[in-house]
């Protein structure tokens, strides 16, 4: 059987989920971001699918399988084949034709649907399918959590309204929640950004773990949770009672970041105002926020509606505002500089700025007299400490790793690539619709990250690649040989998945091999044997015991009854 397992971790792999899956001989990279899921991977993959699949299917939803290979005249309908770079994987036929490997497949199932369903009789639909997706992404890592071609769950509805596409997404919002729970999953369901996409309400289901990309912030006491880069700060900032000072205006020679600055002047971070510019679209913007506050892009990119939002560089900053990073501020700066404020700001009294001049800072700032801002608007990102939205609580921060996306799309592609019915009356309409994304083989990795311990995995009961490790201690010994044969048979025979390792190899190996596959149960045949007794051994909790060998089928079946 192919297990290739190894006893060091590879270079390349940070966390515990990569470094054991693949010491554990369940996958293998063939390229950065590329894996091939062998035997054990497989079976695991599989287990994951079967939940998937069952949950959609009691959700309602039929599965399909589109095709990987999707013309690029369908993201041309939608307007999309420009909007992604160089992370949509793209390709030429034989004849020249443009194509793409799915990184999703709202275009195709678009298409299919628009050409099928007429009539509001058929709504609404609810379809899925269980495929890889190809996403280049710049910095694939961490194995399966961040790769270029993944395994997806993807399902999408079509809906006749909003009011419907709420039923569709409460119903898959309920099947996520029975999926991670049945894979044994610590998760949160946390209100997400739905960017680029449009659409409005939209969730990710957030499996906690330090190594998760996604920061949450979620409330110590409701049960209110945010993807970080949309939570809303909301909180009114108290008026200073402090009298406004003259503007003035300090040399700062060799203060350069906003402490040093703020220690040099002699006051706190957030007495200080923090600058930064950007480039929103094609347009500058300078953000500013309290010094002891940080820029949040996506909330600016929605403020603007805009598609792209990126630093301007320092050379762009000087061309614009004659000085570098250092020494930035709101006051007196070109027409072509737009500036917007973070709310925070407005009712600050005698702060401090850059002055737009190499090692000068104004100080006795005062935002509403000395310098006119687009707007103000909730710019910043939110802190542990801060009010939660929902008015209850205190918000805190943990990582998380994003196994579920639910999105109300609502009618972007419908529009885009006219998929529209007739209603009771006759009228042609245009879909709501829907989408929804499980990342399996990133769900499998998410697993690993929740169970495992310093010998291995210690799978779930249900999501092991197999329920029962039988290991024969000493093969060349006829009467172990043989009582491990004959068991081998009886649990198969009693429907039970067992992996047999009957190799000529020392127990030594043999016990560091099922300590990193991470089975739930082991049967060892060892000096006993003459007997009919072996040792059963529970691999999450190390619990041990002997057993007749008439007693290991009733044994094992109890053990995953419970
Ligand atoms: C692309 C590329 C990357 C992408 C997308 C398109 C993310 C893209 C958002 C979604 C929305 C939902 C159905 C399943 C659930 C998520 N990354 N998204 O559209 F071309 Cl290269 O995929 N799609």
């Amino acid at each position: 059987m192919l297990i290739p397992t190894l006893k060091e971790n590879p270079a390349d792999a940070e966390i515990k989920s990569h470094q054991l899956l693949v010491r554990a001989g369940y996958i293998r990279q063939i390229a950065s971001g590329v894996y091939s899921y062998l035997p054990l991977g497989k079976r695991v993959l599989r287990k994951v699918e079967e939940i998937v699949r069952e949950e959609m299917d009691k959700a309602g939803a039929h599965e399909l399988m589109m095709s990987a290979l999707q013309p690029a005249e369908l993201w041309k309908e939608s307007g999309r084949w420009n909007t992604y770079g160089s992370e949509l994987m793209r390709l030429h036929d034989r004849h020249e034709r443009e194509f793409a490997l799915g990184a999703t497949h709202e275009e195709v199932i678009t298409s299919l649907v628009r050409d099928s369903i007429k009539s509001y009789k058929r709504l609404p639909l609810l379809v899925y399918q269980i495929q890889n997706k190809f996403r280049d992404e710049k910095r694939p890592r961490f194995g399966l959590l961040r790769g270029r071609e993944f395994l997806m769950k993807d399902a999408y509805s079509f809906n006749e309204s909003f009011e419907s596409l709420d039923e569709t997404y409460d119903q898959m919002f309920t099947a996520y929640s029975n999926v991670f729970s049945r894979c044994g999953l610590d998760f949160r369901a946390v209100i997400a950004d739905s960017g680029q996409m449009g659409g409005k309400d939209t969730h990710e289901f957030m499996v906690l773990s330090e190594v998760g990309e996604d920061v949450i912030a979620y409330s110590d006491t409701s049960d209110y949770a945010a993807n970080i880069e949309m939570a809303p700060v909301v909180m009114d900032y108290p008026s200073s009672n402090e009298t406004p000072k003259e503007l003035s205006k300090a040399a700062t020679p060799e203060q350069k970041t906003m402490q040093e600055v703020a220690d040099y002047l002699g006051h706190d971070l957030d007495k200080g105002l923090k600058s930064i510019m950007f480039k929103v679209d094609e347009q500058f913007v300078m953000v500013v926020t309290r010094g002891d506050h940080e820029t949040n892009d996506v909330k600016l990119k929605n403020f603007y509606d805009a598609d792209i939002v990126e630093l301007a560089t320092e050379e762009e900053t000087r061309q614009l505002l004659g000085t570098g990073f250092g020494s930035l501020g709101p006051i007196n700066v070109p027409e072509e500089v737009e500036v917007v404020a973070d709310r925070a700001v407005e009712k600050l009294i005698n702060v401090t700025c850059g002055a737009n001049e190499e090692g000068y800072h104004y100080t006795n700032v005062n935002p509403s007299r000395d310098f006119n801002v687009k707007a103000y608007a909730d710019l910043r990102f939110i802190k542990e400490g801060d009010p939660s939205p929902d008015g209850q609580g205190i918000i805190q921060f943990a990582r998380g790793i994003e196994v579920g996306h639910v999105f109300k799309l609502g009618t972007f592609y419908a529009e885009n690539m006219n998929a529209s019915y007739l209603d009771a009356q006759g009228k042609s309409q245009t879909m709501v619709m829907g989408s929804y994304g499980i990342g399996v083989s990133r769900t499998v990795a998410a697993i690993v990250e929740q169970y495992h311990d310093e010998s291995g995995i210690t799978w779930p009961s249900h999501i092991a690649p197999y329920q029962v490790h039988l290991l024969s201690l000493n093969p060349k010994k006829e009467d172990q040989q043989r009582l491990a044969d004959e068991l081998y048979e009886q649990l198969q025979a009693a429907g039970i998945e067992v992996l047999y390792d009957d190799r000529k190899e020392r127990a030594g190996v043999k016990f560091a091999d099922s300590d990193l596959f991470g089975i739930p149960l082991r049967i060892t045949v060892g000096k006993r044997a003459s007997e009919g007794i072996v040792e059963v051994k529970e691999r999450q909790t190390g619990k041990q015991d002997e057993r007749n060998q008439s007693e290991i089928v009733d044994t094992v079946r109890q053990w995953f009854d419970n």
